[in-house]
């Protein structure tokens, strides 16, 4: 893993702010399955990070687990990480505190001081990813915050100006392009390097590194989700996944418990059970993509992931080579980390046929249900269900649906290869977290359909342009529906409370903010891109992660803006303008694109957008060179590629053209963009020749 300073990925980080990008100290060193793990003081130590391939569970890992002791971790300090509890602007891990509900008061953000929110300061961050730039919830601790980027980048800025205090430089794709993002802890900062499985811990301070574990399983997996720590234990867990290789038979996640001060593995927990339910040539599944949450007693709560395939494949049709429950698929789950033992789990989606997880970090909270306080849990997902149990005995409370439903119940598809349309789709549902405030839960949802037939997904029925959204506010204690307003973009950007206001947004870059209590529109603000990360709020700021595939509609400011992707801050006074920095760069002259003289009138454009090509239909001529000018217009990387016969594009930057020369014989044939997830996403044309 070297990073050559002229390398194509290196150039196109745009980081106009930063001109010194530093190579972090074992970053260009690192060799496939052997980790070195140092720790000042405590010498340094080297495990095997790859399991060797006959067993079926990881072995535990750590530097003193040859005895039979079940290892514990080095304290660090408070079993709750002072960043939690130093300064109330702090925002050190995804859902805000470790109960998730990402609701602060200690902001002047306000209903009534809200039409004074400006720009302070902008961050252009472009680059490629599946689902854009930026994926990651910002952090925040000691007037620094903490943003990942989708190929592992992480940068630490100061939280009022935007200056750089370090960034650490590791372009490492992430299995379906996120979302990752960084814990904080006992002055650390934890995230991970997401195709390798490699957990990193660094000084807050500086970026150095302190540690690194890879917890790669035997079938590749990789990880997709922020770390989160919590007495002295780092909590991440693998999906069944790498950028390269995604639910592939065999591939589980597993949740691990890292020993914060070293790196070292405390226990392990597997996510699926019958060894990836009776058949694990085919099926896959489980794994967390947000992190867990801790309630006042320490124990931890977890929403896991899809089982797959999905709906169904060739012989095992409808989801048949995974029959019962699939726990624990789908599952929100009590974890007591003093035995790694599960106290109660709840599937609430069993054998689901269409990908919908509940993949939401639950949300803990305290509410009144006949007159008697109860710790309840709320757990949501791409299944469009929001659910509330009794955290202490795991008896569910109340689900409500919330969004279009249709379908989504069936458990067995047409065999005659047509398609039925499911509401959540793959890209729908509750995606993004969930928030709570004074008896609230705010869920934003994504409606967009996805058409299955007993054996495949069709992705041409994904397309994100024609996603639509929702937030909707349900009473905690009853699951009644208090408001549901309906928005004109899919709100990727999870639901966020300031006060007396909750904020979301979505692929229409315009940042929303509702009254809590009504759901009354209060103030609207456009980024310069697609946003679907959430926000973070400190002090006087708001902070826009806007760095997603952009969707203008009727309510934008500008039908023609283009995208530039940003990291931005706002804040109360702020009379800043976005500034600096293309998305796109700039379009290079392609040596490939200008057509050679004997196929001038043989030459047809091909445009890629995010997540589409135009035209999606082309008709071209039969058994002569044919040149396809393939022209990237979007903000995301994308190629033009075909499997019979074998042609492909160079991968594409914004604004890059390329050129293929294809001669094929009368007949269809398929036509998609390479780049993990965009196959699936939609991004796929008909070539018809004649
Ligand atoms: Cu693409």
């Amino acid at each position: 893993m070297s990073l050559p300073e002229d390398s194509k990925q290196f150039k196109n980080l745009g980081l106009n702010a930063f001109n010194r990008r530093r190579l972090v100290g074992t970053g260009a060193v690192l060799s496939a399955g052997l980790v070195a793990t140092t720790l000042a003081g405590k010498g340094v130590f080297a495990q095997d990070a790859t399991p060797s391939a006959d067993g079926a569970t990881p072995a535990p890992q750590s530097d003193e687990s040859s005895g039979a002791q079940f290892p514990k971790a080095t304290k660090l300090g408070n079993a709750i990480p002072p960043e939690y509890t130093a300064d109330e602007s702090n925002w050190p891990s995804e859902g805000q505190n470790l109960k998730a509900t990402r609701y602060v008061t200690k902001s002047t953000i306000s209903s009534t001081t809200i039409d004074k929110l400006g720009v302070a300061w902008n961050v252009p961050i472009s680059i490629g990813a599946p689902f854009g730039s930026l994926v990651a919830n910002p952090v925040i601790a000691n007037g620094i915050l903490f943003q990942q980027d989708a190929q592992s980048n992480v940068y630490a800025l100061n939280k009022e100006t935007g200056e750089k205090v370090w960034t650490n430089v590791y372009n490492d794709a992430v299995p379906s392009g996120g979302p990752n993002g960084v814990g904080l802890g006992y002055d650390m900062a934890f995230f991970t390097l997401g195709g390798s499985a490699i957990v990193v811990a660094a000084k807050q301070d500086t970026g150095e590194e302190v540690w690194r574990t890879n917890i790669k399983g035997y079938r590749h997996e990789g990880i997709t989700m922020a770390p989160l720590v919590f007495d002295s234990t780092v909590y991440v867990s693998t999906i069944p996944g790498t950028p390269e290789a995604f639910y592939n038979g065999g591939q589980r996640g597993f949740i691990f418990a890292l020993d914060a001060s070293t790196g070292g593995v405390l226990w392990y927990f597997d996510t699926t059970t019958d060894n990836l339910w009776n058949n694990a040539r085919i099926n896959s599944g489980g794994g967390l993509w947000h992190v867990p949450s801790v309630d006042d007693e320490g124990q931890l709560y977890f929403g896991i992931g899809n089982a797959a395939p999905y709906p169904g494949v060739e012989g095992f049709p409808s989801a048949t080579s995974r029959l019962g429950d699939n726990n624990y698929a789908d599952s929100l789950l009590k974890i007591n980390p003093e035995t790694a033992g599960l106290e109660w789990f709840i599937n609430v989606k069993p054998h689901d046929l269409f990908d919908l997880d509940n993949q939401l970090t639950p949300i803990l909270a305290s509410v009144s249900i006949g007159g008697k306080d109860t710790n309840v849990v709320f757990a949501s997902g791409k299944h469009g269900i929001v659910v509330a149990a009794d955290a202490d005995t795991g008896k569910e409370l109340w689900r409500t649906p919330v969004g279009k439903h249709q379908n989504d119940n069936l458990q067995e598809l047409p065999a005659d290869g047509s398609t039925v349309e499911v509401f959540p789709g793959t890209l729908g549902g509750v995606e993004t977290a969930m928030a709570f405030a004074e008896g609230i839960i705010f869920a934003p949802v994504v409606n967009a359909a996805t058409a299955y037939s007993a054996t495949a997904l069709d992705p041409t029925s994904l397309d994100f342009s024609k996603g639509t959204g929702q937030l909707v506010a349900l009473e905690a204690a009853t699951g009644k529906i208090l408001w549901d307003v309906e928005l004109p973009t899919s709100a990727y950007a999870g639901a966020t409370v300031v006060n007396d206001v909750v904020f979301t947004g979505g692929l229409d870059g315009i940042i929303r903010a509702f009254k809590v209590d009504d759901g009354k529109v209060l103030w609207t603000w456009q980024a310069p891109a697609g946003v679907n990360a959430p926000l973070a709020a400190s002090g006087d700021y708001l902070y826009i992660p806007a760095g997603g595939p952009f969707y203008v509609n009727a309510e934008s400011k500008d039908p023609e803006a283009k995208p530039v992707t940003n990291l931005v801050a706002l804040k109360i006074g702020g009379t800043a303008t976005i500034s600096g920095g293309s998305a796109t760069p700039a379009a290079e002259a392609s040596p490939a694109a200008s057509s050679p003289g004997d196929s001038a009138g043989n030459t047809f454009d091909v445009s890629t957008v995010d997540i589409a090509f135009d035209p999606k239909e082309l008709t071209i001529p039969a058994g002569t060179d044919v040149t396809i000018k393939v022209i990237n217009k979007g903000v995301l990387q994308h190629d033009f590629a075909m499997d019979d016969p074998k042609a492909a594009s160079k991968l594409l930057n914004g604004g890059e053209s390329d050129s293929v020369t294809i001669n094929l014989k009368s007949g269809e044939y398929q036509y998609y963009c390479s780049v993990p997830g965009h196959k699936e996403a939609g991004m796929v044309g008909r070539l018809i020749v004649k």
